[in-house]
């Protein structure tokens, strides 16, 4: 009986009795994103029934086409996290600039839905959030200008086959899985720990050409036959970066997005996508770098700064690094 209704709010609450000078406001926040969450996970899932799909014909302030649901995911967690009274500012992919809200001890960094290109072909689509302490009341891009090591908590959710909500705050990662029928999330993966070496690798191959030449021989070496090393590794990569980084976590392994020379820097951005990942994979044992530095330690310039990205089984991780620093 325990196990069907330990849900997210109780789990966040007893996590924080932990802490004796926890203040609450950090469950609080969480069960916010969680609002959130359910609201934009019932317009994900009954997209194909409504007109809802389809581009609004505008791109947002990174270039992307946007989609009608980007932005009601973007207004709902707008929403909801600037009313709550927890988070003092937000920074997301859907806004060109930083979010002042009224009050709260935190900021909060998002990209609202990610993936969406996916949304028309009923593929799995995500949420990336971030959450920093408050450096001041008045928010301005400089707040935002810090390693991730400063977060104080990460997590995503997944709209898949179910509607997952990851997260981590420092002692672990744990997954709740939503249950319509009540509208929970429930505790269904208690600690996941991604293992130290995978055998999957998510990759763009239709850039292979724009690669550098030690990333292709990386490729080309794990793509090898070899039973001694467990070569070739499987290919396994949907385009969508939450689906395929939650794969991985679970089943160990590697996903890249490099820089080539298309997209310079990467595609993925920093502060909202890379930084709440690398968080998550470190606190389940495994690593992410952008081919030298680890992305923990990087900070962002911008708001919107990509970074090439790197992410996933530890070993998997830096036996790339060694052929890329060759
Ligand atoms: P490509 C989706 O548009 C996204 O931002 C990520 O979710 C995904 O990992 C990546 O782009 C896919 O990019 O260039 O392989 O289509």
């Amino acid at each position: 009986m325990e196990k069907q209704t330990m849900n997210l709010t109780r789990f966040l609450i007893e996590e924080q009795r932990k802490y004796p000078s926890a203040s609450g406001i950090f469950t609080e926040l969480f069960s916010e994103i969680a609002l959130a969450a359910k609201i934009i996970s019932r317009e994900v899932n009954k997209a194909g029934l409504v007109d809802i799909l389809g581009y609004t014909g505008s791109k947002n302030v990174t270039g992307d086409e946007v989609k009608k649901l980007d932005i009601f995911a973007n207004n709902t967690l707008k929403h909801i996290l600037c009313r709550g009274g927890n988070a003092i500012g937000l920074a997301s992919e859907e806004e060109e600039d930083v979010v002042q809200c009224e009050s709260g001890k935190y900021l909060v960094v998002f990209d609202p839905l990610d993936g969406s290109s996916n949304i028309d072909v009923n593929v799995s689509i995500g949420t990336i959030f971030g959450i920093y302490n408050k450096m001041d009341d008045f928010v301005d891009k400089k707040q935002f200008r810090r390693p991730g090591r400063e977060l104080v908590a990460a997590g995503y959710i997944i709209y898949g086959s179910s509607t997952m909500f990851v997260y981590s705050t420092g002692t672990g990662v744990h997954g709740f899985t939503l249950d319509p029928s009540v509208g929970e999330f429930i505790l269904s993966h208690k600690n996941i720990r991604i293992p130290e070496k995978g055998k999957i690798f998510s990759i763009n191959m239709g850039n292979y050409k724009k690669w550098d030449k030690n990333l292709q021989d990386y490729i080309d070496y794990i793509t090898e036959e070899d039973k001694e090393t467990k070569r070739p590794y499987s290919l396994r990569y949907i385009g969508s970066l939450v689906a395929d980084f939650h794969r991985n976590l679970l089943y160990g392994g590697i996903f890249l997005y490099p820089a080539d020379k298309k997209n310079p820097s990467g595609k993925l951005r920093l502060l909202y996508e890379a930084q709440p990942l690398a968080y998550i994979v470190e606190q389940a044992g495994g690593y992410a770098s952008d081919g030298k530095t680890p992305i923990l330690d990087k900070i962002p310039s911008e708001i919107h700064e990509r970074t090439p990205l790197f992410i996933g089984s530890k070993e998997n991780v830096k036996e790339l690094e060694k052929f890329l620093n060759r």
